[in-house]
């Protein structure tokens, strides 16, 4: 397991790289350039730049998160080549550095979506909320403002541009059923993959978040189902996914640690949170410790630990606590604690699994 930590770069996130640095265990940074538009060429320069920061700190490189795949390539229209030829270059400029994974989503025009962002907690912290009503009635251009407005930095996923194109995009997307989404994920899979192979880059999808339709818009990577039909696209080891707990597991009948189990080998990268699941179907997110959520991770944890996963683990979103004013699910405090957790139960597992003797060799190494 080679933790790290998601970090939205200088000047674009309240974490500094010297506070990751205190945090045991943290041997790398996930990162990405979030102010380049989606479907640009990430240039070598930028590339560069970013890297090198990171690395000063002596933290690696090796995951992206995310290079984001324009809608004409979800919506498989006239400009989706131009887009896809974009794609492969930045999966070229990539390599250059040593990049080893890339995540990446196909979620038609929302990412990750919640309907709070500060929801309060019985602790007195807050966290992200999903409220399933509220999201079947509201207007998804209120949605976005209001997801937009709970933070002056960038947002994956939610970029305020998105507004005005809002209209046209759900006008296209009424002609894109399952089949269709799955067709277009095809092609461009076909396309980049072997660029990907023979840059040594895994392309990693991340599922949807939340895994199931939102707004009448399709969404396809929900559950093992899903897995299984990425699988029969390609065998390249560049198919890959993010197993991401909180995600997936949003849905009670995703059981993560069976899906860890069946699929941790085919996936170099893994968030690990939790989330509380209530009976009408809202959620929201906890800190990592499983009593206090739905998801078991400490099941998750010893599941990699069986298989030594040697994938890059990251702690997902976690609270807000102790005061702290951060981008909504990504402060330092609460990832910070989910790490420590995530560490104990590997080790834990571990030193269980090896003995004693062997562990203090093992750890030594
Ligand atoms: C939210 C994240 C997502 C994720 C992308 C991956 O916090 O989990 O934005 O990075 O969906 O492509």
């Amino acid at each position: 397991m080679n933790i790290t930590f998601r970090w939205y770069g200088k000047g674009n996130d309240t974490v500094t790289l010297e506070q990751v640095k205190q945090i045991p265990g943290v041997k790398g940074i996930v990162w990405a350039l979030h102010e380049k538009p989606v479907g640009d060429v990430w240039e070598i320069e930028e590339i560069q730049k970013e890297i090198e920061y990171i690395r000063s700190f002596g933290f690696h490189t090796d995951v992206v998160e995310s290079v984001n795949v324009h809608e004409s390539i979800k919506l498989g229209n006239a400009e989706r080549e131009f887009y896809i030829e974009n794609y492969k270059q930045t999966i070229r400029n990539l390599a250059e550095f040593g990049v080893k994974v890339i995540c990446y989503n196909f979620m038609p025009i929302f990412d990750w979506t919640r309907t709070e962002m500060f929801h309060p907690l019985e602790d007195g912290s807050t966290a992200l909320f999903y409220e399933k009503g509220k999201v079947e009635n509201i207007d998804p251009k209120e949605l976005i403002r209001t997801v937009t407005a709970a933070s002056d930095l960038t947002l994956p996923g939610w970029e305020p541009e998105k507004l005005d194109h809002i209209s046209e995009l759900f006008e296209a997307y009424k002609k894109i059923n399952e089949d269709l989404l799955w067709g277009n994920l095809e092609f461009f899979l076909r396309e980049v993959l072997p660029v990907a192979e023979e840059c040594g880059i895994k392309l990693a999808i991340h599922p949807d978040d939340p895994p199931w339709s939102i707004f009448g818009l399709p969404r396809i990577i929900t559950g093992e189902t899903s897995y299984e039909k990425l699988m029969a696209i390609s065998d390249s080891p560049s198919n890959a996914f993010t197993l991401c707990t909180g995600s997936m597991g949003a849905n009670p009948k995703n059981n993560m640690v069976e899906i860890a189990k069946k699929y941790a080998s085919r996936s170099p990268f893994a968030h690990v949170r939790n989330v509380k699941i209530y009976e009408d179907g809202n959620f929201v997110e906890t800190s990592h410790y499983t009593q206090d959520g739905s998801i078991n991770i400490q099941g998750v944890i010893e599941e990699l630990s069986n298989q030594n996963y040697s994938g890059y683990v990251r702690p997902d979103h976690g609270r807000h606590i102790w005061g702290e004013v951060c981008r909504p699910g990504y402060g330092l405090y609460d990832r910070a604690l989910g790490t420590m957790y995530l560490l104990g139960l590997w080790d834990a597992h571990q030193v269980n699994k090896v003995g004693e003797k062997e562990w203090v060799q093992f750890t030594k190494i």
